[in-house]
């Protein structure tokens, strides 16, 4: 039996997913991911517990430890799945967050099992909290947890963190809930955002919706302080630039050259196969280069790792079928006999798989309608100690604002999109190394540890203002 725990983390999924072995045993394993690698040391130091859901339909489990975390099961039923996850969150928040690049469905029994859903996060989180302990609810799906757990535990501290973007005022306003879920995320002492953009939005938002001031980054409500902070997350630099200098990854790196043809330029991108990340776009403007003769189908290969995601989902099942018709399309009009220029995957890697191919890509394309912050991008630039390779990095990435050195483009524009993958291809080594070595700098120093740390520190720490508020 877990007892309650001094520090929780609140989150949609478990940081484990099942693994079945082939005698049909099933364990736990920690799931790969850099929330998990900053957050465990924490958790062990803390005693801390991890509550979210196991990640298959009406699963009823007891409090377990893996990895010396505690971790405390939220049951979903199936149509909890498909109303709070597949519904509000993924077909309702996700494209209304990320400058409404699909319609978001608008429809009150998705917001119903939301509200439920939450609900429920936020009992089991009030229950297993010691007094005075420290709650961090992370992103988009729990919003309303924070409002929750302090009607029921007002004595906790507690933190909220928002993985994507914050909409501008003109977006959000659209949201039939939108008091509701602002409301929700005014019950935390610490609002994280991965910009100051987006921290900007969410005040200006609370002003114009509630009519609650603010100064700086301190909204003041009645009878307390919120504070709003931007924190950029990261990547475990440490890990993969370990990583990509054990030779078993140096030469899978070569090995993958060569299966390509060994074209002079070999093209990058990883991403979830979302709608978000700009795909279709890119491989147009690669397919562009192609026809108007810029490039030659034997000297690049365009690899387009597509992660299945998010499979149930309307727009992202049609989402699949136009981006597979695209690249058969391409492929078909330019490929030559033993080389096709575009590389489709629709599948996930291991992560010394994903290493080797960051590390065997000369440019890297992350090229984002809109994205909080984008990882990819710093897991690129971490596993470079070389200085070889080229980042081109859309503007409306979060990780553009860190990442200046990048061949910075406009997704839209597909002349942008061809002009900047051709100079990142044109680049001299000097260059190339010249903007390696800062971008290499800033993500050594803001690791994901340290956006972990700082966020923490902040949230335990008492605003400017509140001992002047406690007195009066
Ligand atoms: C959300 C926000 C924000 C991908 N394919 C495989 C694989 N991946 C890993 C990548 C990277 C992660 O998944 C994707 O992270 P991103 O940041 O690029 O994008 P989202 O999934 O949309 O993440 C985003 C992030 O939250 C964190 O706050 O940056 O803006 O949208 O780490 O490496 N990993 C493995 N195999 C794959 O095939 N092992």
């Amino acid at each position: 039996m877990v007892g309650r725990s001094s520090f929780l983390i609140v989150a949609n999924r478990l940081p484990v997913d099942r693994v079945v072995e082939q005698d049909g045993t099933a364990s736990w394993r920690r799931s790969p991911g850099g929330l998990v690698t900053a957050i465990a040391p924490v958790m062990q130091r803390r005693h801390g517990a991890w509550l979210g859901w196991p990640g298959a339909p009406d699963e009823e489990l007891e409090p377990f430890e893996q990895d010396g975390m505690n971790l405390i099961s939220i049951p979903l039923t199936a149509e909890e799945i498909e109303l709070y996850y597949e519904g509000f969150s993924n077909a309702t928040l996700w494209p209304l967050y990320h400058d409404v690049v699909a319609p978001p469905v608008f429809e009150r029994s998705m917001w119903e099992a939301y509200r439920a859903v939450n609900e429920r996060f936020a009992r089991a989180a009030a229950a297993h909290a010691e007094q005075g302990a420290v709650v961090w609810v992370q992103d988009y799906q729990l919003q309303l947890v924070p409002a929750m757990l302090r009607e029921l535990r007002p004595d906790l501290r507690i933190g909220f963190f928002l993985h994507i973007p914050f909409p501008p005022v003109e977006l959000f306003w659209q949201l039939p809930w939108r008091r509701e879920l602002v409301q929700g995320l005014l019950g935390a002492d610490l609002v994280g955002f991965q910009l100051p953009g987006g921290a900007a939005n969410f005040r200006r938002l609370c002003r114009r919706l509630l009519g609650v001031p603010y100064k700086g980054s301190e909204i003041f409500l009645e009878d307390r302080i919120v504070r709003t902070q931007a924190f950029p997350i990261s990547v475990d630099f440490g890990e993969l630039d370990e990583m990509v200098r054990r030779p078993e990854v140096v030469s899978r790196a070569k090995e993958i050259r060569m299966e390509l043809g060994d074209p002079e330029h070999v093209l990058l991108g990883v991403d979830r196969l979302d709608y978000t990340k700009g795909i279709g776009q890119r491989l147009e403007a690669f397919g562009e280069l192609l026809k108007d003769g810029r490039i030659t189908p034997g000297e690049a290969v365009f690899v387009q790792i597509a992660t299945p995601s998010r499979e149930r989902v309307e727009e992202y099942r049609r989402l699949r079928d136009d981006i597979e018709l695209q690249v058969g399309r391409i492929n078909g009009e330019t490929s030559e006999f033993g080389s096709q220029p575009i590389q489709y995957f629709h599948q996930s890697y291991p992560k010394d798989e994903l290493a080797a191919l960051y590390l065997a890509a000369d440019v890297m394309v992350v090229t984002p309608l809109r994205d909080g912050m984008n990882l990819v991008a710093k897991e690129y630039v971490a596993c470079h100690h070389d200085l070889n390779g080229a980042l081109v990095l859309s503007e409306f990435a979060g990780a553009a604002d860190e990442l200046r050195q990048a061949f910075l483009v406009n997704p839209y524009d597909v002349e942008d999109l061809k002009r900047q993958m051709l100079a990142a291809m044109r680049a001299t080594p000097h260059e190339l190394a010249r903007r390696m070595r800062t971008m290499r700098r800033r993500v050594a120093t803001y690791d994901v540890d340290r956006w972990a740390s700082e966020f923490l520190s902040s949230l335990e720490s008492p605003s400017a203002s509140e001992p002047a508020m406690s007195r009066s």
